[in-house]
């Protein structure tokens, strides 16, 4: 028998959740409506070309390197453009950010710009594109705080805490676009026989403590001696209330941001790319990285860190700004904050 609240979950869009989702904001214009369906249709853009990588024959390096030294996959400068393609002629944003851009991404002087910042990291875990593991894009939205026609730099350098929404793109097995606007994390999967992405993990909550830890134990020498500690601790099988052994937590590593945040957002326990002697301030970076992901985290009821501070709470001073990242339950990431203070 037809279940109303069934189809109609089914059937609900990407395009009528955030409109659904805007209506319930005072004053909203709809100008964020259409600003999420030019990045919905550079995920499918990017979605396609992902899919399509091996046969096209464009896998393998350009043999340039981006700010961050690192070789560039052709992938990684397509996503790039086609992200940038999609958005900065719509008049919803006043500057763009991207990790393959050393400086601020202007929007060109043929399109009226906008109220909104567009912060990303166009093809994340792209060093995992040859061997077919998933990779993502990663977003982050900030409305503006200077005023003129153009926007600047300092309307990137914003807290986490002040994005108005955030979100990733998965492209696995499936295509799943998740979002939030900082009170709710949504799922949409992408239906490619439609070209739509459909409601499918509405109102996502992490569970408070997990069961997976997932870090590059290869660094483990770079770490201080209390993050060892932690690493062991979680190895180790604790006695349950009743005195039966418990079993310890299983490891989890991709290699790929989103992926291993996403199953982390899905099922609990956490995430962690530490400081090292190598990266002092970690791996990853604080805007298109660490806070668009800490937003998802904390709406979903989980926690990110630093290991010492809020991730939200960090004062960015440059774009490309790295930060240490320990993020999941909230129980797991407060045990690594402890086993952090310790000397
Ligand atoms: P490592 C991918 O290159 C990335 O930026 C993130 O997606 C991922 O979490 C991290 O680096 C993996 O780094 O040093 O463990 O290979």
């Amino acid at each position: 028998m037809y279940s109303g609240s069934a189809l109609s979950t089914q059937g609900i869009t990407l395009e009528r959740h955030i409109l659904e989702q805007q209506l319930a904001i005072p004053g909203a214009t709809g100008d964020f409506t259409g600003l999420f369906q030019q990045i919905a249709l550079a995920a499918k853009v990017i979605n396609s070309r992902v899919r399509s990588a091996g046969l096209a024959g464009i896998l393998g390096l350009t043999g340039e390197k981006n700010i961050q030294g690192e070789e560039v996959q052709k992938l990684d400068e397509f996503a790039n453009n086609v992200l940038i393609r999609s958005v900065e002629a719509g008049g919803h944003l006043c500057v763009m950010a991207s990790e393959e851009n050393e400086g601020i991404v202007r929007i060109p002087d043929q399109f009226p710009t906008g109220k909104y910042v567009l912060m990303f990291d166009p093809l994340d875990g792209s060093s995992n594109i040859d061997v077919d593991i998933n990779i993502g894009t990663i977003f982050s939205i900030h409305r503006r705080v200077t005023v003129g026609r153009h926007g600047t730099e300092a309307d990137c350098l914003q807290r986490g805490a002040s994005q108005v929404a955030a979100g990733y793109v998965i492209y696995g097995s499936s295509t799943v676009l998740v979002y939030s606007m900082g009170e709710s994390v949504h799922g949409f999967t992408l239906d490619p026989a439609v070209g739509e992405f459909f409601l499918s993990h509405e109102n996502i909550r992490i569970p408070p403590k997990g069961k997976i830890y997932s870090v590059n134990e290869g660094n483990a020498q770079l770490w201080p001696a209390s993050l060892r500690r932690w690493i062991v601790d979680m190895q180790t099988p604790k006695a349950d209330a009743d005195g039966t052994m418990g079993t310890p937590y299983s490891a989890r590593y991709v290699g790929s941001l989103v992926a291993d945040f996403h199953r982390t957002l899905l099922k609990g326990g956490v995430f962690a790319y530490p400081a090292d002697k190598k990266n002092p301030q970690g791996k990853l970076r604080l805007l298109y990285e660490a806070a668009p992901m800490a937003l998802l985290c904390e709406a979903a009821g989980g926690a990110a860190s630093t290991g010492t501070q809020r991730i939200l709470d960090v004062a960015p001073t440059s774009l490309h700004q790295r930060v240490p990242l320990y993020i999941g339950s909230r129980e797991d990431v407060a045990a690594a904050e402890r086993f952090l203070r310790e000397e």
